[in-house]
């Protein structure tokens, strides 16, 4: 029995993928479809598949012509396969042509003439794009503007701002660029809100009454009663409203959450955030529009594993807070909670420098990761006996503002939030804002 293998990502099977298979299966007499997983297509920077990996290999599975069918997870796997399947022929559309070369050791390699006119990105292109404009002044948004080129539903179109010197490098790019947030509305339909985080209620509110999905930077409001009523209005207009910390749309934090369930290091008894910078949130210019606190800049970061590990009930919180030199803004913050079974600490500062580690405690063992944590493409689960000690690398491009973007357009186009923040933890945050910045303003 001749054996072939292929293997594809399979995402919204069409009539190219189906040739594919036909023509792999006439060079044999027993076909091996191998599909790729989520995690090894986001690896490989595949950052915009639609359908999850069960949908994808019921599609193959539905079109009847491959005799077994295998997840690909891991880079090489390819070799593992051929001698695992004992397989003599390893296929693959001429799109690949030469890439696989290397397989000649082990089987005979044929590139099949790809067909043309079809392919997924083509679809995915073709469904509703969403056209976003952009609020704010901080370079940042020109690392936002760059990152959104690689998502293929959203075109990030235009931008409203009131300073736009440090926006150079998308100023050719945008379609328009306005100081009137009305006109910034009129032309698209959804926003991604950063400036300042004392304008985000008002510009969240705004565009949500205006019908306009929001993306917006944490804290997303000042208080917690702002915060309600921003996630009253989306649901009753059956809007996406979703929380921009990047950090949990990266493979790696969220991974580590399920470990830290599953009870990889037993009961977590600490959980320790710390984010520092010199110049963060408006480009560190010190003028009263642009100047960002401490915990305006870094707070929601690292409070997000804080209230996502040991949830939102704490019994007692404290804050200690230094003020920068000219007085005007919290240049370095320490906020301790006490929860019944544990307890948390979060440091953060903009003009003060620390380590920017993050560290769970757990009663079998801890988590270590490194400092930028917030952007985490690697993480170790330490024990007692180091022989133990297990470490993780999830790929990560682009520090994780992609796949926010990915998320929020798959949460619109499904019509319902992203499930990667919950609802009272995006509360929470803003109720911490606003009893701090009541003490410290
Ligand atoms: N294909 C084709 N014609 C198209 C589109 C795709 O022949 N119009 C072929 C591809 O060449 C590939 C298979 O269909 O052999 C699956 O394509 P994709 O789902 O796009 O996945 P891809 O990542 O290209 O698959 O490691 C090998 C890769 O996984 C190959």
């Amino acid at each position: 029995m001749k054996k072939v293998i292929t293997y594809g990502t399979y995402d919204l099977l069409h009539y190219g993928h189906i040739k594919l298979l036909e023509r792999a299966k006439a060079l044999g007499d027993y076909l091996i479809v191998g599909v790729t997983a989520d995690d090894f297509d986001k690896t490989r920077g595949k950052i915009n598949v639609r359908q999850t990996l069960e949908e994808r290999i019921a599609a193959v599975r539905a079109v009847n012509i491959a005799d077994q069918i295998i997840v690909e997870q891991y880079e090489g796997q390819k070799i593992d396969d051929i001698k695992r399947y004992d397989v003599d022929v390893f296929t693959v559309g001429s799109d690949w042509e030469g890439v696989f070369d290397y397989l000649r050791e082990y089987c005979e390699v044929i590139y099949l003439p790809r067909t043309q006119g079809i392919s997924s990105t083509d679809i995915r292109s073709s469904e509703a794009t969403f056209k976003i404009g952009m609020t704010g002044y901080s370079s940042f948004l020109n690392k936002f503007y760059k990152e959104s080129t690689f998502v293929n539903a959203v075109d990030v179109i235009g931008l409203y701002s009131k300073d736009t010197t440090k926006l150079s490098k998308i100023k050719d790019e945008l379609e328009f660029i306005t100081n009137d947030y009305d006109e910034l509305l009129e032309n698209v339909d959804s926003v991604y809100i950063h400036s300042h985080p004392s304008s985000h209620y008002s510009e969240c509110k705004k565009a949500l009454l205006n019908g306009k999905n929001v993306l917006c930077e944490s804290p997303v409001a000042m208080s917690s009663e702002e915060c309600n009523e921003l996630l009253k209005i989306a649901k009753d207009n059956g809007l996406t409203f979703m929380e921009a910390i990047r950090t949990a749309y990266t493979t790696a934090y969220s991974r580590l959450l399920l470990l830290l369930k599953s009870g990889k290091i037993g009961k977590v008894v600490s959980v320790d955030a710390t984010c520092t910078s010199l110049s963060s949130g408006g480009d560190g210019s010190r003028e009263k529009l642009n100047r960002w606190g401490s915990l305006e800049a870094w707070g929601p970061t690292t409070l997000l594993p804080v209230f996502q590990i040991l949830g939102t009930d704490y019994e007692s919180i404290s804050f200690f807070f230094l003020k920068s030199s000219n007085g005007d803004y919290d240049s370095f913050t320490k906020i301790d909670f006490k929860y019944s079974f544990a307890t948390a600490s979060i440091k953060v500062g903009n003009g003060v420098k620390s380590e920017g580690e993050l560290i769970i405690s757990g009663t079998k063992g801890y988590v270590y990761v490194p400092a930028p944590w917030w952007k985490m493409d690697y993480f170790e689960i330490r024990y007692e006996n180091p022989t133990d000690n297990k470490r993780y690398f999830y790929q990560i491009n682009g520090e994780g503002i992609r796949y926010e973007l990915v998320e929020f357009a798959n949460a619109i186009r499904r019509g319902k939030p992203d499930f990667y923040i919950d609802r009272q933890v995006t509360i929470e945050i803003s109720k911490i804002m606003h009893e701090f910045y009541s003490k410290v303003k």
